[in-house]
């Protein structure tokens, strides 16, 4: 899907990147460097959030020393610098997903922020009584809840497609529940409590069948694949900066023009108006629309920094050092007595969700942290899941692009010691 020559699409670099040197890549972020608890970190919680990389974080030290004022008012320069730097970050936005225009781009605080958005402006406005929103059973509370506050307020219901014991979808099952009902379908790309990687494209394909908008969850997926919106096919796609190694506070949204220039404002505030008096307001073109008050401006830089970063050494080759490393994990584990893994879906991300027999979670989580490494122990927010799988919890290695065979190596005497120390 590379172009060859002229603009890139999706963010990927018209040149191929220089190979893919896990250990120089470790230089770059600093927190790497620590030690926890007098051993060296090991941090196998990227899809919670990922550390951030010196582009980034000189990115945003520059820009609050030398370019920083508020956006979009000022006549001053830097308020021009600012509000240039801003929508530089938006482009570069656009670029990374495959938007036509950049006016498809909404900075949001987060994945969390874009669904709410969709569900309160294109949901509130084509959800009615006795109508159907669809979901899956592997979807974070962030794709369960915004829906849920639209259904209660709207007599909608929520459906809900099954999926196997291996942690995929039953797309039997998605086509029987895509009905005259359904006004909108919104699903994960990636499981965040199973790595499941869900097939978009055709599950997109069934739903226009039918004219049925899908918004896509891509909070697992941006930093870990390439991901084109126009491939894809769908309506909305939401992501964090946070989770691409950009700052926490900001995310993007993607929607369709035409569903943006449609769909009415989401906040009222500064910024989102064309012109105001008390008998009424007129609004402002999207993505300005959705964007009332002051945003997290240095947020929106870092972020364009962030995606420069994960595009300078190039998705594929991230996404090929992730699945790499994910085989040795699950060989790695999948081979220990007593661990079983949950989520064992033929097409996954690097998330290894695992319970150790007689082990709560919580306790796997608190013992590998005093071993320097450190693993998200819960329900990761998609409770649905556990009450799937009939446990209470998991614990959660997630890759990242700095990860490396060592640090598999590192969890798996972790989990023996777990093992040793609850025997
Ligand atoms: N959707 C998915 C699939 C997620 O994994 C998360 C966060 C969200 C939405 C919400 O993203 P936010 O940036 O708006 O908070 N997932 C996790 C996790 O797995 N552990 O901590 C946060």
């Amino acid at each position: 899907m590379s172009a060859s020559g002229g603009q890139a699409r999706a963010g990927l670099p018209s040149s191929p990147p220089a190979p893919y040197d896990v250990e120089r890549i470790r230089e770059e972020f600093p927190i790497l460097k620590q030690s926890i608890h007098g051993k060296p970190l090991v941090y196998l919680d990227n899809a919670a959030s990922t550390q951030k990389p010196r582009a980034v974080i000189g990115t945003l030290s520059r820009f609050y020393a030398t370019e920083y004022a508020n956006i979009h008012r000022g006549v001053h320069l830097l308020s021009e610098l600012a509000t240039a730097a801003y929508e530089a970050a938006r482009e570069k936005v656009a670029r990374f997903v495959g938007a036509r225009d950049t006016r498809e781009i909404v900075f949001v605080r987060g994945t969390t922020e874009g669904i709410n958005l969709v569900a309160q402006s294109y949901g509130r406005s084509h959800v009615g009584p006795g109508d159907e929103v669809l979901l899956t059973t592997m979807e974070h509370h962030s794709n369960i809840v915004p829906w849920q506050l639209l259904c209660e307020e709207k007599n909608a219901r929520i459906r809900v497609v099954p999926m196997s014991d291996a942690g995929e979808l039953d797309l039997d099952a998605y086509e029987k529940l895509l009905s005259q009902k359904t006004r909108i379908v919104a699903v994960t790309h990636v499981s965040n409590a199973l790595g499941t990687k869900n097939p978009i494209r055709l599950m997109v394909e069934m739903a226009h069948a039918r004219g049925i908008p899908v918004l896509v969850d891509g909070a697992q997926a941006a930093a870990h694949s390439v991901v084109d919106v126009q491939e894809l096919g769908c309506d909305f796609y939401a992501f964090s900066g946070h989770k691409v190694y950009g700052p926490s506070g900001v995310g993007a949204l993607y929607g369709r023009l035409e569903h943006l220039l449609a769909m009415p404002p989401y906040q009222g505030g500064g910024e989102m108006i064309r012109r105001v008096t008390f008998e009424g307001t007129t609004y402002a073109d999207p993505p300005q629309r959705f964007e009332a008050g002051t945003p997290s401006i240095a947020g929106a830089v870092g972020m364009g920094a962030a995606i420069d970063y994960i595009s300078s050494l190039g998705r594929e080759a991230i996404a090929a050092h992730e699945q790499e490393l994910l085989e040795y994990a699950t060989a790695s584990l999948g081979s220990m007595k007593g661990v079983q893994l949950i989520g064992t879906a033929r097409e996954k991300a690097a998330v290894i969700s695992f319970v150790i027999d007689g082990v709560h979670a919580h306790d796997v989580g608190t013992v590998l942290d005093h071993e320097g490494i450190a693993v998200r122990a819960g329900h990761h927010c998609a409770q649905p899941v556990m009450d799937r799988f009939g446990v209470p919890a998991t614990a959660r290695a997630s890759f990242a692009l700095y990860n490396t065979r060592g640090e598999v190596d590192a969890l798996a005497r972790g989990i023996e010691k777990v093992q040793e120390m609850f025997a």
